[in-house]
């Protein structure tokens, strides 16, 4: 994962999905570890900074996102439609582009790509179950399926061609939560960039499932087959505890978004 000519550990990290939340953060901490970060999205980016290299496209052009992986060392995918949606929409980024992006990813010799999947492919266990990285995908959501499709498309490409991937079942990673279930899912942008840093730099990774919260009071998931990332949470949700006194959700048997640990994913599907 290193290289000679300067003494961060990648030459071009791409980074996908740079224009949104997410993105925008790791468009400033992702250049302590690349001599180039090349960001791309569907929407403008502005101006190149020192460092940085733009290459703008959306994920449902092929021929565009195979130029995007051309020469890149490793991959933060991040872009795609983040919420449920329409299926099509969804379709044509996290089901469509994704295949894209590991046609590409193949064709350029890319070793490892860390992929932003999400709490919402298991989002349909009850808030009272502990969910692990074995147990049966069961998403809450089109957007959530597509997730899914996500961590078996990259296992593929693991057990055919050997190319890593690091899938980050993220739960909710904003500057604070915003609901008290966002207390049990919270993700702190310091621990999501440290969880991003392990994943990249972790010498031998495989297909590796992980889930990003913090340290926070109340969890649903078990990390421990993620161990091998040595991520350990710092930050925790208790801080907002005045904001959130009822942290997690309150069962309402006449609510099942309530139930479940998708929360309003739960219910945010067809409307049929
Ligand atoms: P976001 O919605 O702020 O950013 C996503 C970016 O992807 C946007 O800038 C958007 O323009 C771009 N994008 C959407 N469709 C595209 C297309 N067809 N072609 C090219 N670019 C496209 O989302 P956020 O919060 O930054 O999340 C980043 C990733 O992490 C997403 O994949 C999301 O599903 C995942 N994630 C985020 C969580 C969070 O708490 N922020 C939780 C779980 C997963
Ligand atoms: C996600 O997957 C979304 O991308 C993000 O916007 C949040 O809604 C998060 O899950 C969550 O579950 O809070």
């Amino acid at each position: 994962m290193s290289h000679t000519a300067s003494s961060k550990p990648f030459r071009r990290l791409l980074l996908t999905g740079a224009g949104g939340g997410l993105g925008t953060l790791l468009r400033e901490r992702a250049k302590a570890w690349t001599d180039v970060l090349r960001l791309s999205d569907r929407t403008d980016l502005g101006a190149a900074k020192e460092g940085e290299e733009i290459m703008c496209c959306d994920l449902a052009d092929h021929d565009a996102v195979l130029k995007m992986c051309d020469s890149v060392d490793a991959v933060l995918h991040f872009g795609g439609i983040s919420v449920e949606d329409k299926f099509e929409p969804i379709m044509q980024a996290n089901i469509l582009g994704l295949h894209h992006l590991y046609e590409g990813v193949y064709k350029a010799g890319v070793k490892r790509v860390i992929y932003a999947s999400s709490n919402h492919v298991t989002g349909f266990y009850r808030t009272d179950e502990l969910v692990d990285a074995d147990m049966p995908l069961r998403p809450d959501s089109f957007y959530g399926v597509s997730k899914c499709f996500g961590e078996a498309l990259s296992r593929y490409y693991y057990d055919r061609f050997g190319i890593e991937t690091v899938c980050l079942r993220i739960g909710s990673s904003f500057p604070e939560p915003r609901t008290a279930r966002m207390m049990v899912t919270y993700l702190s942008y310091d621990d999501f960039v440290e969880l991003v840093r392990r994943s990249l730099l972790t010498p031998r990774v495989g297909h590796t499932i992980a889930f990003g919260v913090s340290n926070n009071e109340t969890c649903w998931v078990d990390n421990r087959k993620a161990a091998h990332l040595g991520y350990k949470a710092k930050d925790s949700s208790a801080p907002f505890a005045d904001k959130f006194p009822e942290t997690g959700v309150r069962p309402d048997p006449a609510d099942m978004s309530t139930t479940f640990q998708g929360g309003p994913f739960i219910l945010a599907g067809p409307q049929y």
